[in-house]
């Protein structure tokens, strides 16, 4: 049995670097990065997917889940003759956690990540070290009213996202407080210097909905997805799932780095508020306002 999980690992891993062999990141990732075939059975819950994609390969579903930072396995679902259907899906729930989720008599075949996925440096290293000139202390709070029902993906898909927002305000740190309005999204972004070397861990409480971003200052069309939470906590409540907190973040002391935050609110409660855990073991919340900036 153990031959045959390794025969499955080696060959999604291996396939993904033949489509893939000019995207010297992906390979990068791929040779950190194995699959292993857990389980055969049903597709799963909205509650256990990030995305789904209509793929024509199980390399190309897990090209889609090495690109996402939160991706601990995917879903896969073979086609027949051609037909248009979604079946690749990309979930950031281990198959041990997902219980009676995609238990079935069905054709999904859910592969599972064996090794963790590392940080890429950045080759705009130097310019990190330097803010941008038209800077200022707080967070940028972007907004967009009358959207309803309480899911991130559909602030994702208002027409008017990411550009056209409602309302702009600044928060002096990732706190937007409690009880702002009914039926918005929001978008939360700010720049973060680190104070020591070392690892970080982010954590998210939020309600209804949101995402935590992070990457490099420089490079704003990469962020990285590491924080995904489709149900709702207390606010400050850190213990709910453990879904709320990153993978260690390695950060060196002085750079800057961005955060990004996105929150849904459908009804009665609502705050998005995000936390750091420090090198040296110090759960801060919410982030020091001393060290985030936003661009004017
Ligand atoms: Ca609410």
């Amino acid at each position: 049995m153990m031959v045959s999980g390794r025969i499955n690992s080696l060959y999604v891993c291996t396939m993904t670097l033949m489509f893939f062999s000019t995207e010297q990141l992906q390979a990068q990732k791929c040779l950190q990065s194995y699959f292993k075939k857990r389980h055969i059975g049903d597709s799963l819950s909205a509650l256990h997917v990030i995305s789904n994609h209509s793929v024509s390969s199980e390399a190309l579903c897990s090209h889609y889940c090495l690109k996402e930072e939160i991706c601990v396995g995917f879903n896969y679902k073979e086609k027949h003759n051609n037909e248009c259907i979604e079946n690749c899906q990309l979930s950031n729930s281990k198959y041990d956690d997902m219980k009676k989720d995609g238990r079935g008599n069905g054709d999904w075949v859910y592969f599972e990540e064996i090794q963790t996925i590392k940080s890429n440096n950045s080759d705009t290293k130097g310019e990190d070290n330097f803010l941008p000139v038209n800077r200022a202390a707080g967070v940028k709070m972007k907004i967009w009213f009358n959207i309803t029902d309480d899911s991130v993906d559909k602030l994702y898909s208002d027409p008017r996202y990411p550009d056209d927002h409602d309302n702009l305000t600044i928060l002096s740190s990732f706190d937007t407080g409690q009880k702002f309005a009914d039926n918005y999204g929001c978008k939360l972004s700010a720049l973060y210097k680190a104070l020591e070397t070392g690892n970080y861990t982010l954590s998210a409480a939020c309600d209804n909905t949101c995402d935590v971003f992070w990457g490099e200052m420089r490079n704003s069309t990469n962020q990285k997805r590491i924080i995904s939470l489709r149900m709702t906590t207390g606010y400050k409540q850190w213990n709910k799932t453990p879904k709320q907190q990153s993978k260690p973040i390695y950060m060196e002391k002085d750079r800057f780095y961005r955060i990004e935050a996105a929150l849904k609110e459908g009804l009665k409660d609502d705050y998005l508020i995000i936390g750091v855990q420090q090198p040296n073991g110090t759960f801060v919340v919410p982030i020091p306002s001393k060290q985030l900036f936003y661009e004017m």
